[in-house]
């Protein structure tokens, strides 16, 4: 056994059942055979096995009652993953999905990204299985504010700086912060993803979407191509979704689809995008909506079919494992040239597999949807010198930042003798930063 499938199978027998964590360690581990072999001092100095096992994972009771008296129980995580690079950052997920094992894999795949961004932030995520669908107002504020009376003792604008993730918005971004200001009087950047009366960063609502399409374009220019004209498919119809499907469509191409977890829209003519806003941001309705409101749109139920619509670009940006080996498939039959993965690990094993066999051009979440996290420091940075940028001068370094993202990924793959393998150029390139600095600072 190497190295590499020795770490690989301690760690899954010593966190078993957690199977995204092992499909995320999977896809990173088995690519960085080539920088173990440049770096055999790696090996004694256990570094493999201190990168898998998270520096810390606090799980928390939390307790609120509903609008009707009813008291409930949820589970609050953060898992402080890798703070060898910076402290840990990384977002919170509220989603009846939210167990160990997917905040396990969010944070270890966060490690890399952040180091990607060229920014000093090390990784993390938590959350909760709490779900705000069909919640109030008050009682999503009352969630936030039971969650961050345990929270805020493990957190800090120098420690760990949480933000949003799915199910964690403006809104409940706004709670947590205004329950840490009261419990800690101090008001820090302790949370990205902030309003922007109160030290928020502009474009860091637009960032991860923004950055996606920044990053896309920079791999089409480089192939004598763009997004001009392409046909586009987006899945989720979220933060993520809507700000990438904003610039995607400013840079003329015609998005078609988009889903929620009910179900999927398809509009030949483009979708309107003003239309889904005010569903999904205004009204927190159901995409479904959509087709009622827009005349030739339809709507179909269950969000597999999305990837059976013919498309050049295909943008996951919902969840975790939504393209499987059979999507992928259709995806390449229809012709898709390139998949960019807006949200985290969207796409399986075997259809990373497909879309490298049939020649898709691959850009891995953790460099296409590292432009939020980016944009998170770059609010970190504005907080701490006590500034606020123009939305310009924001979109510009995110710009900057995902190019060069691309080159160094771009770069990294070449390098070791992957030339256009995105996943093996991002793993690297990610890990490489951080063993060094984690090689420098000892065992610890
Ligand atoms: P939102 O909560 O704003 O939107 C999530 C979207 O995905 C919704 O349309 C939701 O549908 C859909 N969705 C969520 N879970 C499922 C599921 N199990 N099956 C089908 N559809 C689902 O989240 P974001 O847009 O912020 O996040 C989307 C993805 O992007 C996530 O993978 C996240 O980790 C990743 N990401 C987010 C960043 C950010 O800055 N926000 C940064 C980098 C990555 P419904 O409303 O019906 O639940
Ligand atoms: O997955 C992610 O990178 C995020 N949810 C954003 C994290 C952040 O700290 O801005």
């Amino acid at each position: 056994m190497t190295y590499i499938e020795n770490v690989l199978s301690q760690l899954k027998e010593r966190n078993p059942g957690e199977k995204e964590f092992h499909q995320a360690a999977t896809e990173i581990l088995l690519t960085l055979e080539p920088v173990l072999a440049r770096h055999p001092e790696y090996e004694s100095a256990a570094l493999l096995e201190r990168f898998v096992e998270p520096e810390r994972a606090i799980l928390f009771r939390v307790p609120w009652t509903d609008d009707s008296g009813k008291v409930h129980v949820n589970r609050g995580y953060r898992v402080q993953f890798n703070s060898a690079i910076g402290p840990y950052k990384g977002g919170l997920r509220f989603h009846p999905s939210v167990n160990l094992s997917v905040i396990k894999f969010l944070g270890l795949e966060q490690i890399l990204k952040n180091s990607l961004t060229g920014l000093p932030i090390g990784g993390a995520k938590g959350g909760s299985d709490f779900d705000p669908k069909g919640k109030s107002d008050h009682e999503v504020m009352v969630f936030c504010q039971s969650f961050m009376t345990e929270l805020y003792r493990h957190i800090g604008a120098d420690t760990d700086v949480p933000a949003g993730d799915i199910g964690v918005g403006a809104r409940e971004i706004g709670f947590l912060y205004g329950q840490y200001k009261r419990i800690c009087d101090e008001s820090t950047g302790v949370l990205t993803g902030r309003g922007l009366s109160y030290g928020g960063s502009l474009i860091r609502k637009e960032a991860t979407g923004y950055g996606l399409i920044y990053i896309t374009e920079e791999a089409m220019r480089l192939r004598g191509d763009s997004l001009n004209g392409k046909t586009v498919v987006i899945s989720g119809s979220g933060n993520v979704a809507i700000y990438a499907c904003e610039k995607a469509q400013q840079l003329g191409a015609k998005v078609v689809a988009m889903y929620d977890s009910d179900g999927c829209i398809y509009d030949e003519k483009g979708i309107s995008l003003e239309v889904v806003r005010r569903i999904k941001e205004q009204e927190r309705g159901r995409i479904r909506e959509y087709a009622d409101r827009v005349p030739g749109s339809v709507y179909k139920p269950g969000c597999k079919n999305i990837w059976d619509i013919p498309c050049d670009v295909a943008l996951p940006c919902a969840t975790q494992n939504e393209i499987d080996a059979e999507d992928a498939k259709k995806l390449i039959a229809h012709g898709v040239k390139y998949v960019a993965e807006g949200a985290n690990m969207p796409s399986t094993l075997e259809a990373i597999d497909e879309f490298k066999r049939a020649g898709v051009v691959f850009l891995p979440a953790k460099a296409a949807n590292a432009g939020g996290v980016a944009t998170s420091a770059l609010e970190m940075a504005q907080a701490s010198g006590r500034m606020f940028w123009t939305a310009e001068k924001v979109d510009s370094k995110l710009k900057e930042i995902m190019i060069n993202i691309y080159h160094n990924i771009d770069r990294a793959a070449s390098e070791y003798g992957y030339a256009g393998d995105y996943v093996m150029g991002a793993n690297i390139a990610g890990f490489e930063k951080v063993a060094d600095a984690m090689f420098a600072q000892g065992i610890v």
